[in-house]
């Protein structure tokens, strides 16, 4: 697997270092670099749209912390409004109006969430999503779209079953198959593997979860058929549609997917860009549903650090300065004008390549087959994606670490920057197409 032409003494040592101390030296293994070869960079400091590692190396930042950077790094407003909230306290194990600050800005600008939960990750967000919808329909079932990732919840870390009806088995140890067997894993913008699930499982499915714009396959559009007709077998059923926006909420516009596609889903998960950074998650719905949620109903769920008020502060300015200057109109014309650069560049070099973007999500694929599902993205060549990372990488381009993940754009990726990424991608193109032969 091709790694860096460039040494870095500092993260290499760091990297031993936390080896030693931390499972794989990482907190997330999304962090690891296992889908490129090579040791994970260590981050010194992060400012605008630039990453610092420990060697003094500059780059910009493709990653944006998988998602909630979209203001850049070190926003003034964001500064100032933690900074603030320090001067009040970490946090208080109680509530605090910044909560219902935070809720506010929320149920205004999601079209469906007329009440919402505060909770600390995108992961606890789905995992409530799912106890929820289980809570409120009575039902067990849950199906879920193979190439979707919805956190590290266990009844979702599940391997398709062999046929689109058949219940899914683990996908990790750890997790015991009473937790995997009342879900379904069908394929993303399959309609007839869905209308198959709920004409044999229809009467006890709970809900659907998907990213209703996948990025956790690198970046997969949903076809119009497809979200129709999810919400047309979950009404017929009495499902619920659960919208894991943990990736495109407040990222594709202020209010979503749903917001973009006219979509009513049933819930809506969460996370990222709400908190600025900082670790908050979130789940909300309808009242009626949502009023199930103890303490004003029985479906259980609770949280030490939820609502934790500096987050909700970072959160809130956050979503204040997106509501003020909206910028998505600007991030999607920056970055299609990064897409047709990359497209243009592997085109020239008869690369075969497939460009997926929406707005500021975007993904390079290296197939020619078009990716519309997990199976279609696996078609890609993840060695030249290494190759394509570790070269973007040396010339001081931060992209994520996988082919199966979007890489995203902030405000500050102006048109100097964009074209500069061309640039250097033009020539790390040419140098694997040079190999490729
Ligand atoms: P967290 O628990 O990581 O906050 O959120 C889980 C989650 C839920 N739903 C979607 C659509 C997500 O993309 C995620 C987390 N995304 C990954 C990267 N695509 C986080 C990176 C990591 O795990 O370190």
């Amino acid at each position: 697997m091709s790694v860096s032409k460039i040494r870095r003494p500092q993260s290499h040592a760091a990297f031993q270092k936390a080896k030693n101390l931390i499972p794989g030296g990482v907190n997330s293994p999304a962090r690891a670099f296992g889908g490129v070869g090579g040791e994970p960079l260590f981050i010194a400091n992060a400012k605008g749209p630039w990453l610092f590692d420990l060697d003094n190396n500059r780059y910009l930042d493709f990653i944006g912390s998988w998602g909630p950077m979209i203001l850049g790094h070190q926003h003034p407003k964001v500064i100032a409004a933690v900074r603030q909230a320090l001067d009040r306290g970490f946090s208080y194990g109680a509530p605090s109006e910044a909560e219902s600050e935070l809720a506010s800005i929320v149920i205004e600008a999601v079209p469906t969430v007329e009440m919402v939960r505060f909770v600390s990750s995108g992961t606890e967000a789905s995992m409530s999503a799912i106890r929820l919808a289980r809570g409120h329909t009575g039902r067990d079932k849950i199906i879920k779209f193979s190439g979707c990732y919805h956190g590290h919840v266990d009844s979702l870390l599940v391997a398709a079953g062999s046929a689109a009806t058949t219940l899914g088995v683990p996908s990790s140890p750890g997790i015991p198959a009473g937790t995997t067997k009342d879900t379904l894993v069908l394929d993303y913008n399959d309609c007839q593997s869905l209308r198959e699930a709920f004409q044999t499982h229809g009467p006890s499915v709970a809900g659907v979860i998907l990213e209703p714009v996948a990025g956790n396959m690198g970046l997969v559009l949903p076809t119009e058929d497809f979200r129709k007709t999810l919400r047309e077998l979950t009404l017929k059923y009495g499902s619920l549609l659960i919208y894991d926006e943990v990736m495109t909420g407040f990222r594709l516009a202020f209010g979503g997917v749903q917001e973009l596609f006219g979509d009513q889903p049933d819930l809506t998960v969460l996370g990222k860009i709400i908190g600025g950074g900082m670790p908050v998650g979130a789940y909300g719905g309808r009242r009626e549903i949502m009023n199930r949620v103890m303490p004003a109903g029985p479906v259980f769920q609770a949280g030490t650090l939820s609502g934790n008020p500096v987050a909700m502060a970072a959160g809130i300015a956050t979503l204040k300065e997106l509501k003020n200057i909206n910028p998505y109109p600007m991030l999607d014309q920056l970055a299609k004008r990064l897409g047709d650069g990359l497209q243009k560049a592997a085109s020239r070099l008869n690369l075969p390549h497939k460009l997926n973007r929406i707005g500021s999500m975007w993904t390079l694929f290296f197939t020619d087959t078009e990716v519309t599902d997990y199976a279609t993205a696996k078609t890609s060549k993840t060695a030249r994606f290494a190759k394509f990372f570790w070269g973007m990488m040396d010339r001081g381009y931060y992209l994520p670490c996988s082919q199966f993940e979007a890489a995203f754009t902030s405000i500050l990726h102006d048109e100097g920057l964009i074209d500069a990424t061309v640039a250097a991608a033009e020539d790390c193109l040419a140098e694997i197409a040079m190999e490729c032969g």
